[in-house]
Order: structure tokens, then sequence, then C-alpha cells
């Protein structure tokens, strides 16, 4: 007798990592910077693939999308710098607005626009965004849950990402965002910034990538604000 034959994956299971191109007038963007020294890297198997986003509405949720189509990944994180803040911050939600407070790379600035036109009004991220937090800070990354990611370009690939994996991927397909703050050259020109170096935040999202590969269930522990 013979023993039935599993199907065998042709690729290695994959990780999709984003970052963004620079924005804003900045030379560089720390999100790209530190996805693309992750590109081969591998855990527990999974590779990851590290991709650059446009920072435009729009084309920056098709980027995506053609990505996650040629790749197939088990998890996907996009990552985008958030200037002014001290921390890696795994995002809890998305929400369905566009509410530019600058014009992208495209010069595009839409104002009160739904991402998509009768989306729900928000998905939470389905990352264990609190393993995530305790994991970062046992490592000596300073790390904090954010309740909010913006209405900028990052949240609308966060809630492209989350409305393609709600209505299209496979079950068990997990997908999230984390912003991060500045690399120090770029701090250094508005003083009193705070910043990351890259090593720190190459650590940090590979740490990111490993919880969320090995934590199935977040784990409960305080994550709130009080405004
Ligand atoms: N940060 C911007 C968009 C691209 C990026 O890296 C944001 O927070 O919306």
């Amino acid at each position: 007798m013979t023993s039935p034959k599993t199907p065998r994956p042709s690729a290695p299971p994959s990780v999709l990592l984003t970052g963004f191109e620079p924005f804003g007038g900045e030379a560089i963007n720390p999100s790209w910077e530190a996805v693309r020294a992750l590109d081969g890297w591998t855990h527990a198997g999974a590779v990851v693939h590290a991709r650059q986003m446009p920072c435009v509405f729009g084309a920056a949720i098709d980027s995506l999308a053609a990505a996650m189509d040629e790749l197939k990944p088990r998890l996907v994180l996009c990552i985008g710098q958030a200037g002014g803040r001290a921390e890696v911050t795994p995002e809890r939600v998305a929400i369905n607005v566009d509410d530019g407070r600058i014009a992208d790379n495209a010069g595009r600035q839409p104002v009160d626009a739904p991402v998509v036109v009768e989306g729900p009004a928000a998905y939470f991220s389905t990352l264990p965004i609190k393993a995530m937090v305790r994991d970062l800070r046992a490592a000596g990354v300073p790390a904090s849950v954010s309740n909010t990611a913006g209405t900028f370009v990052c949240n609308h690939i966060f809630y492209g990402l989350m409305h393609q994996l709600a209505e299209h991927a496979q079950p068990g397909v997990r997908g999230g965002f984390i912003h991060i703050p500045y690399l120090p050259e770029q701090a250094a020109n508005f003083p009193g910034a705070p910043s990351m170096a890259l090593a720190t935040l190459v650590e940090a999202l590979r740490i990111a990538v490993r919880t969320a590969l090995e934590v199935e269930r977040d784990i409960a522990e305080t994550g709130g604000q009080l405004h």
C-alpha cells in the first residue's frame, strides 16, 4: 500500500516585508533601509522577501497586492516611518480614511476619502502586537502598541492589506503594520527629535517576524492609552 502523497509546495513559505520610499522631502526612509537588510533572511523555514512600496495613495495598495499575488506569503508585515516617535510601534487598527496632511509622492492629497468604498470602518491587525512589544522590550528595544496609524499612506496600505487578507487570502495568513522612528541621520536635521539606529531597527524587525511566526494567540497585557 502506498501512503497518500502530501502536496509539496514548490517554494518554502514566504514572509513579505514592505518598506516605503522616502517622502516629505526626506532622502531616505528608515522603513526601507531596515526592511531591505532582511531580504533573504530565513527563520523557521520561512524566507523573508523585501519589497519597496511607493508613498502614493492607490499605487501603494496596488504594489502590495502584486507582491502578495507573486509571493503568496503566510505573513505580511508592512513597515513605515513615523518621524517624531521614539519607539517601535506595532499598530492595532487600520481605519477606512484617507486624509493627507501633506501631498503624497504623486502630488495627491485626498481629504476624508474612504480607502475602500463601502469597506468596513476599520480592521484590527492580526499580528500578536502585545507579544511583539513584550519581546522587543525584553531584547532592549523601546516599543509600545500604537492605537493609530494616522490617515496618510501608512494607514492606507495597512487598511488595504487587511481588506485583501479578509477578502482574498487563505485562512491563517496574518498581517499588520509597524511604525518605526527616524534614523539618527534624519533626526540630526530636527533637533530634539528621537531616532533609532539602523542595527536596532533591523533587530527589531527580526524579533517582530519571529514573534509573528511563533506566537499564535496574542497575550493579554495592557497596551492601552488614556488619550
Ligand atoms: N510613513 C508615512 C507614509 C510612508 C511612511 O513611511 C505614514 O506614516 O503614513
